[in-house]
Parts: C-alpha cells; structure tokens; sequence
C-alpha cells in the first residue's frame, strides 16, 4: 500500500511572510504589515499593545519579506524543479480591497494572483490558496474594531466573491481561514482585534470567532454557487495534547484543551456549535449573537475537506507544571521528547496520532498543509546549506504520515511542506528561523542579497516527491 497516485506533494506560504512590496500597484496597510520583529512583537499580535503606524527604532520585516512579488516566476521555476503537484499560497486582502470596505476591487492586485496561478499552471502545480492568512486590513481593524464586528462578513463575502468569479476553472482548492484557532492565542495577527482597558478579552473574541465560522460558511456557499467544481476546506491550528499522566484530571484536562482547538473544525465541518462550547460561554456569560439565520448558514454549507498544520504535539495538565516557550500555544514539557532551537517539541510519531484523530473525528479526506522543521542554517560561499537536520525531521514525519495513511486508512489528499523557500516568520518575524529548500540570502534585519540558492533538502524532497514518499533515505 502507498500513497495515492495522484497525492498533492508541494509547499506553503502566506502573502506577509514572502511577498513584499507592502506598499506597491494600490496595495493597503494591513496588521502583518505593522508587526516587528524583536521584542514588541508578541505584546503587538496578541493585541495587548496597539501599534497602528510604523515606530521609529523598529524593523518591519513583512514590508519587504524575501520580495517574492518581483521573484515569483524564479521561486516558482524552483519549485517545480523538485517536482511540486501543488503550492499553497494566500491572497494578500489588502491588494484586492485595499481599504477592506472598498466598493471596487484593485485590478493590480487581482492581475498579480492571476499572474501567479498562471505560472503555477504553466507546470502543471496545482494552486491551493487561502483566503486569509494572518491578514487584515487596517482599516477594517480601525474602523470597525477587526473580526468582532459583523460588518466584516459582508466585506469578506465580497472578497470571496470577487476571487472566485475571477479564478473560476484555475483554481480547485481554497482554505478559507489559516489556523483560525490562533485568534485564540494572537487575537490581533489572526483576526485584527485590539483590546481597551477593561475589556474582557475572551468575549470579544468568541464574538470574533462566531463572525469567523458564518463568514467560513458563506464562502463555502459561493462557492459552490460560481464554481461547484472547487472544493473548500477549513483549515486548523493541530497537534493534540497528551495527559501529562493518566491521573484522570490531566486526561480530562487534555480532553478540554483537545477541544477548545476541535470546537472550530467541529462547527465548520458538521454544520453547528457543539453543546459543550456553547454551554462554557454560555456559562461564562460569553456567548456570541446567533441568530437562526446563522443556523441555518452553518448547516447547509459545511467543509469538503479539513486541512490542518502540524509542527508538534503538545501537553496538558492540572499541576502548576513548567511550560514550554511553544509558540503562542501553552504547553507542558514532555520529557519523552527533543525540543528545537526555538523549544517547539519533535514528535513524528504525533502527527500519526493526530492525524488519526481528526480522522476519526470528522470521517472526511484530510490535507495536511504545514509541517516543517524551524532552524538557523549556515550557508557555504556558495549558499550551499547542509541540511541534513531538517532532511531528518521531514522524513520521520512523512514515515509516520505514510503509516497513518497506508495502515490506519486515513484518507489523505495532500501534504505541503511549510516555507518551501526561507520566509519571515509568523511567530517571531525573524529570518533566522528557516523552514526552506531554498536558502534566502537575508537576515532579520532586512540585509542581504535576496540571492536564492538550494539546499541539501532540496534534491532529497525532490526524490521523495518523484518516488510518491516511497523514497525517503
Ligand atoms: P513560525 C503558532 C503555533 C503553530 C503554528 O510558525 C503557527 C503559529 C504562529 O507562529 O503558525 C503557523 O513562523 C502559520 C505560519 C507560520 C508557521 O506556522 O512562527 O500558519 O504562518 O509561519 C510556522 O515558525
């Protein structure tokens, strides 16, 4: 048994993290664009500070990234040299409605995604896109106050709308939120909120996600109108929690912490809001307006597939126990496992377990859309990286995928690597952080020749990709 024959191999990318140009062809100021990199950044995403200009004293790394807006043509020639089926990329909102609330879009920027996918096609890659990654208009967050106003549906339905009468035919797969479970944990990167003094934060979140799942909903109602063809997907911050012993108050503790991520895959993929959620903010005094309008959106217009990332498992538990630096995400440290340099637990066999789970869970094809190992690369001369680490951490995985689909049954349409090519990160906004089979001659600071050169991995993901994942050595 193997992977299917027609299984999606490829990469992932966001528009902040790589393409640039933040200020060029009539693109508008979105949140990435004013998040640093250093220390302000973590107080900026999760809203608890308000940058709403650029400060002096700070480096803005999405104004710039690796310039892919100039270099897609050569990013993508790479790219379909290791033989990719598929790229996934998202669309910058700011370039097709700079404001947001614009009645019209912004040709430049519908011409330049077409441009992309043009290329994408040209050799044979498959585009999978979403829709919104990481990225929101500033004056939707100034003006309305981001993702908790309802407003929002109707400004996201019209960018829906424009993109999938534009790419109708071209495009087969699209995502309609990254992680939308990290609004959770980087409220003001995931959904541009930024909080008052006294505000209780968790409200208006929920009210945010509520706004979200409708918003999910209705343009998986479009698009079955325009482009019945297409197939839409949610997509989901993962990685399961473990107990952190079989005391039954960590395993119920990780059952809750399991949920709070599932809750949104729950809504998006069997059409209504679980009892338990609902009963929590209910219990809290936080539950969001939904209306029977609302319903009835969210019943008739669940996800054809559930997509999700995957970097690492994580740990809950009932004790004060010591937590990890994980990235946003709270966890327990698990003793059974090595850490990165940036302390995100390696745990293949995890993405088996995970994978099963969602399975289970949902009983629909799932599509892996991130994994990938974060690391600081030293390059020869001649930009040359011996990356045999992030070869490992790839092929550990992968086995464990093959196993989850060729044994336990999995129905798996796809798995994208993420940052094929090196790329600012979400988290951190460093450059230093490196996911790629191409090196980026670019530091965190913006110095560097943008130069492009491959790595080890790259000819080994090639080979892999060629073999169908048969070849991993
Ligand atoms: P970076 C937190 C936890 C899990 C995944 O992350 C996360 C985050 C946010 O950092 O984000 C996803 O770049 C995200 C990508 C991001 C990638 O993981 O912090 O969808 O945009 O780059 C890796 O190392």
């Amino acid at each position: 048994m193997a992977f299917r024959k027609d299984f999606l191999w490829g990469g992932a990318t966001a528009a902040n993290q790589l393409e640039g140009a933040y200020n060029e062809d009539g693109r508008g100021l979105a949140n990435v664009d004013l998040s640093p990199v250093g220390e302000s950044r973590l107080e900026v995403i999760t809203g608890r500070r308000k940058m709403l200009d650029f400060e002096e004293g700070e480096f803005y790394p999405a104004k710039n990234a690796i310039d892919h807006y100039h270099r897609y043509k050569e990013d993508i020639a790479l790219f379909a040299e290791m033989g990719f089926k598929v790229y996934r990329f998202s669309i910058a909102w700011t370039r097709i409605y700079p404001n947001g609330d614009d009645e019209q879009p912004n040709e430049a920027g519908l011409q330049f995604y077409e441009n992309l996918i043009d290329e994408c096609l040209k050799y044979g890659i498959e585009p999978l896109i979403t829709i919104t990654h990481f990225d929101f208009p500033m004056n939707l967050a100034n003006k309305y106050g981001g993702w908790r106003n309802r407003e929002i549906v109707k400004f996201y339905e019209r960018l829906v709308t424009t993109l999938f009468k534009r790419y109708k035919g071209k495009v087969k797969y699209w995502l309609t939120f990254n992680e939308i479970n990290i609004i959770l944990h980087a409220p003001f990167m995931g959904a541009g909120l930024y909080f008052e003094e006294g505000e209780v934060i968790e409200k208006t979140q929920y009210q945010a996600i509520h706004h979200e799942l409708i918003a999910s909903a209705i343009a998986t109602k479009v698009l079955r109108e325009i482009d019945p063809d297409a197939k839409i997907g949610c997509m989901l911050a993962a990685g399961s929690f473990y107990p952190e012993t079989c005391n039954p108050k960590d395993v119920f503790a990780a059952l809750k912490a399991n949920r709070d991520n599932y809750f949104f895959v729950d809504v998006q993929s069997r059409g209504y809001y679980p009892e338990y959620k609902l009963r929590e903010l209910e219990a809290k005094g936080i539950l969001p307006e939904i209306t029977e309008e609302d319903k009835k959106i969210l019943k008739e217009n669940t996800v054809d597939f559930i997509s999700f990332s995957y970097y690492s498992s994580r740990v809950a538990s009932v004790e004060d126990v010591e937590q990890t630096d994980a990235n946003l995400v709270k966890s327990a440290r698990n003793p059974y496992l090595e850490y990165t340099e940036w302390d995100w637990a390696v745990d293949p066999l995890g993405f088996r377990i995970t994978l099963n789970e969602i399975y289970d869970r949902y009983q629909k094809p799932l599509f892996v859309v991130e994994n990938g190992l974060g690391a600081v690369d030293k390059p020869d001369e001649n930009g040359y990286v011996e990356d045999d680490y992030r070869i490992d951490y790839l092929r550990k995985h992968i086995k464990h995928m093959r196993d989850a689909v060729t044994i336990d049954g999995v129905d798996l349409l796809g798995y994208t690597t993420w940052g094929p090519i090196d790329l600012v990160s979400a988290g951190t906004g460093e450059m230093k952080k490196r996911y790629g089979f191409i090196y980026v001659d670019r530091d965190n600071y913006g110095n560097g020749t943008l130069e492009r050169s491959k790595k080890k991995s790259f000819d080994w993901y090639k080979k892999v990709i060629e073999s169908n994942g048969e070849d991993l050595d």
